[in-house]
């Protein structure tokens, strides 16, 4: 089934939408076969939130963009779920922030690397980074750690979505903020990052974007304001609450 042949009244639109998007990244050679798995529990993360954007995750999502947009060189990391489900949207997000596009792989391979940039660009991106891999994670193995010298090598803020615990906190260890999206907020990477956004990253990338370029416009103090008043733990506490204390819905509901 094409894109465009799902019903959009369908009540299950978004999961079929997104099951098909990954299903054409591992076609495409883009997304690993592992990806898959990962999307299936996002997708039951997902369900259990109500598989909508919680008034936390919106406030990390505004956090997120002002912290990008005060940052001196911001990356978003590429993975093949990512590449996969939000291409156009991360271009964007990087386009209205001045943010590098670097794809950083879990299961590196030359022509998952390849494939994945050549898909930005043809979703609008002009450079992409990560090919290169003349710089180090220090702490991970070597493949895991690669990365490029001069973009997540030198970046201050890195939006990593998707991503695993080890690298994350590696990440975290190399002095770079990290802003996480992750449906899943028991998992290291969300609890290890300064911004977890709890949040499918089809709603997050271009929920950020939409803060990024109402905040464009504000002084560079108000920014600070946003990025201080931002609580990660309450975050965190507030999409578990969600999970294990709201009202579940039946598909037979929607
Ligand atoms: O493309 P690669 O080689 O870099 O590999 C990417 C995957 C995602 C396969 C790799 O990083 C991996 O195995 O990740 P994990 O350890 O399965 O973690 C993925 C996390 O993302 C889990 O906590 C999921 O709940 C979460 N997740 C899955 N789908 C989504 C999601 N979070 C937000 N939006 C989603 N659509």
């Amino acid at each position: 089934m094409a894109e465009t042949e799902i019903p959009e009244d369908h009540p299950r639109y978004a999961s079929l939408l997104t099951r098909h998007r990954i299903e054409a990244g591992v076609e495409k050679g883009i997304t690993s076969r592992q990806g898959l798995i990962a999307q299936g529990r996002g997708e039951a993360f997902d369900y259990l939130l109500g598989e909508r954007t919680l008034p936390s995750a919106d406030a990390a999502a505004r956090a997120a963009a002002a912290t990008l947009l005060s940052a001196a060189h911001p990356v978003f990391s590429v993975n093949g779920n990512v590449a996969a489900l939000v291409p156009a949207e991360t271009v964007e997000l990087a386009d209205v922030v001045g943010a590098d596009l670097e794809v950083n792989l879990f299961n590196r391979t030359e022509d998952r690397m390849r494939a994945i940039a050549d898909h930005l660009r043809e979703h609008g991106a002009t450079e992409v980074k990560g090919l290169t891999g003349d710089g180090e994670i220090p702490g991970l193995e070597h493949d895991r750690g690669t990365v490029d010298a001069d973009g997540i090598g030198t970046a201050d803020v890195v939006v990593v979505p998707l991503e695993d615990g080890d690298r994350a906190e590696a990440l975290t260890a190399a002095d770079k903020t990290e802003v996480v999206i992750d449906l899943n907020p028991g998992s290291r990477s969300p609890r290890t990052a300064a911004i977890p956004i709890v949040d499918n990253v089809l709603r997050a990338v271009p929920n950020v974007t939409a803060h990024a370029r109402e905040l464009a416009g504000v002084s560079p103090a108000e920014r600070r304001e946003i990025i201080e008043g931002f609580d990660a733990d309450a975050a965190l506490e507030a999409a578990e609450d969600a999970i294990r204390n709201g009202e579940f819905e039946t598909d037979a509901k929607r």
